[in-house]
């Protein structure tokens, strides 16, 4: 008798994705603009991270992020989905639109009111703080999907 067939398990993600809490994640070094860098996302049926816990941001902190440290963070962030570009200071997150759940500014930020610029997108910083900055500026950027069942 042979022995009985497993089923192989699937993976809940893509190769090079990273699986937390139903969903998959990848940072892609682009670096690319907030609106090309959410339809790279989109290419790949995902969508520019959205985090709604600081369960979440942390994960995402230890897991995509704390390897592209650099002495400026300000030089290194990632996109995120948050943005106020529909209505200054409304953030919601680009793909769902819905409003922020939770968040984690760096500093004095958003500054938006501080400058002249529009600054209308949301980065994370390697060490997982927050910052409001020109969507036209080009960044490296992270990927969310549901997970595969
Ligand atoms: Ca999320
Ligand atoms: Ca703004
Ligand atoms: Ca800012």
């Amino acid at each position: 008798m042979p022995p009985a067939a497993t089923t192989p398990t699937k993976p809940l993600c893509d190769t090079d994705w990273k699986a937390y809490d139903g969903h998959c994640y990848i940072r892609n070094a682009g670096p690319l603009s907030f609106a090309d860098a959410s339809a790279n996302c989109q290419q790949v049926g995902a969508y520019l991270v959205e985090i709604d816990t600081a369960d979440e941001n942390n994960w995402i902190t230890q897991n995509l992020l704390k390897d592209f440290s650099c002495a400026d963070p300000y030089q290194c962030g990632s996109w995120t989905g948050g943005n106020d570009i529909d209505k200054e200071n409304t953030f919601v997150w680009k793909s769902s639109n819905k409003p922020f759940s939770f968040t984690n500014w760096y500093g004095s930020n958003p500054d938006d009111d501080q400058t002249s610029e529009n600054l209308d997108c949301v980065e994370i910083f390697y060490l997982g703080s927050w910052n409001d900055r020109p969507c036209v500026d080009k960044r490296a950027f992270l990927c969310e999907t549901n997970q595969k069942n």
